[in-house]
């Protein structure tokens, strides 16, 4: 039985004492928060004893499910051997250089080098730095600029959240820092207006060109992107999109950095989200399923063009965190590759529990609030609308999305819900049944706050 006062004295505590990230505090306080204490598979269970199909993997990182006691091992007989030494200043310990090696073995192309840190938001700092040090280096220091889109997400530092362009992420911190623009997202089914997809796609990855000569290209270090856009809403450009971009990046010799904090290992059915379009990035950004989440850590590589040059002509590197490839994160992360291999996550994504996800997701298109599905291996989104003739959306303030969510924990499912999308990214380990039981408890969410809002 689950301690109800206990939950209540932790929830009365965490109103009090504790600042969440992206949340409105007073709302919070007043709703309570919602306690999460375990977790197995692909389920997690909250304090009041409730049980959810957790379809977002936590925040679209626990790839391998919940409950790994191999990971838990692996953390553990790090803690006892040594739990902490640095690789600053010469210094190294076994999990570190067996992860960076191991990382070099999996990615695609010549990224065979990576730097260390614990967070995707510092990963996007690191590869801001990479890019204008690189270009340093090659003699062209005013080649500073960042490139990003609309509807990104790279973090949450000043860095990170200078690249990301959501609502809200600027005007109140005095974002972004210099040396940082936008240009507009491939999102077809909101801003395709009469346009065919590929001539969208095609005219969006050409705005990066057009910045490119409007900024001067000797001001441009490197565009960074993320394959499939994730928090933006699910946005998946197609093929011609990204060769288009490889092709303006050559050209203006812009490095080319994809941020693959949630399309790495496995979700997208491959290693590397870049795979999925055959794209060779400059450096890439990694987290979340590098540890599933199990531990902190996040890493940038870099591609021999950048790699060369920064250990070949570079000086003494000054930029690092004091748990760069902290090693139990690394021994965690190492552990959780290898159960990603053994266990062919990822060619099971790409052959089998992908391609039956999507296929179920798909059948929600005929729902009346369903305007668009969209999505690849194990990540999906669905964009609910007012009018599916005419993809318009909802009024904002009807918050459609955010009942959708809250409905799902009503009905024991985790979904997340950006605007009006509804975003579904469970562990890489689901079954087809459980897969079912998403499509079932989904679809009952949707005909509930539909008849609500038929009723209003
Ligand atoms: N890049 C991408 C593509 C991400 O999705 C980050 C960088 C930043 O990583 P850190 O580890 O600093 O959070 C992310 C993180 C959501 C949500 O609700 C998504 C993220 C983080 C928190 C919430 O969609 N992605």
């Amino acid at each position: 039985m689950p301690d109800i006062d206990a939950r209540a004295r932790l929830q009365a505590a965490d109103s009090a004492h504790h600042l969440h990230p992206f949340c409105h505090p007073r709302d919070l306080s007043a709703a309570g928060t919602r306690i999460l204490v375990r977790g197995r598979g692909v389920e997690v269970e909250d304090a009041a004893g409730q049980t959810l199909l957790d379809a977002m993997a936590g925040l679209w990182c626990v790839n391998v499910g919940y409950g790994r006691n191999e990971l838990a091992d692996a953390a553990a007989a790090q803690i006892r051997e040594l739990p902490y030494y640095n690789t600053f200043f010469g210094s190294a310990t076994p999990p570190v250089i067996e992860l960076a090696q191991t990382l070099a073995r999996l990615a695609p192309g010549t990224l065979e080098r990576a730097f260390f840190s614990n967070s995707g938001s510092e990963a996007s700092d690191t590869a801001i730095k990479l890019a204008r040090y690189y270009w340093y280096l090659c003699g062209e220091p005013q080649r500073q600029v960042v490139i990003a889109r609309e509807y990104g997400y790279h973090g949450s530092t000043l860095g990170g959240a200078s690249l990301s362009h959501l609502s809200g992420m600027h005007e109140c911190f005095g974002l972004p820092i210099p040396g940082i623009a936008h240009i507009p997202a491939p999102y077809w089914y909101r801003h395709g207006g009469d346009a065919s997809p590929e001539a969208f796609n095609l005219e969006c990855a050409r705005a990066l060109e057009e910045k490119i000569l409007e900024l001067g290209p000797d001001r441009v270090a490197a565009f960074i992107a993320e394959p499939i856009q994730g928090s933006g809403g699910l946005i998946v450009p197609d093929a011609g999109y990204w060769k288009e971009i490889r092709r303006i990046c050559d050209r203006y010799e812009v490095l080319l950095i994809a941020d693959e904090v949630i399309t790495a290992f496995g979700r997208v059915g491959h290693w590397f989200g870049s795979e999925l379009y055959g794209l060779e990035p400059d450096m890439v950004n990694l987290a979340k399923g590098l540890s599933s989440g199990y531990a902190p850590i996040a890493c940038t590589m870099l591609a021999e063009r950048v790699a060369s040059v920064v250990v070949d002509e570079g000086g003494y590197f000054n930029h690092g965190y004091t748990y760069s490839g902290h090693p139990v994160a690394c021994a965690v992360a190492l552990r959780n590759l290898r159960i990603i291999e053994d266990e062919g996550l990822v060619e099971r994504v790409r052959d089998d529990i992908g391609p039956y996800f999507q296929s179920r997701v798909r059948e929600l298109a005929d729902h009346p609030l369903v305007g668009d599905v969209r999505g690849v291996g194990l990540m999906a989104g669905l964009e609910l609308v007012a009018d599916k003739a005419n993809r318009r959306s909802f009024p904002e303030d009807l918050g459609v999305g955010l009942r959708v969510h809250h409905m799902g924990f009503e009905n024991g499912l985790i979904v997340r819900a950006i605007r009006d999308v509804i975003v579904l990214a469970p562990p890489l380990v689901i079954s087809h049944a459980e897969v079912d039981t998403i499509i079932d408890r989904l679809a009952w969410c949707l005909d509930t706050v539909g008849r609500g809002l038929r009723a209003a």
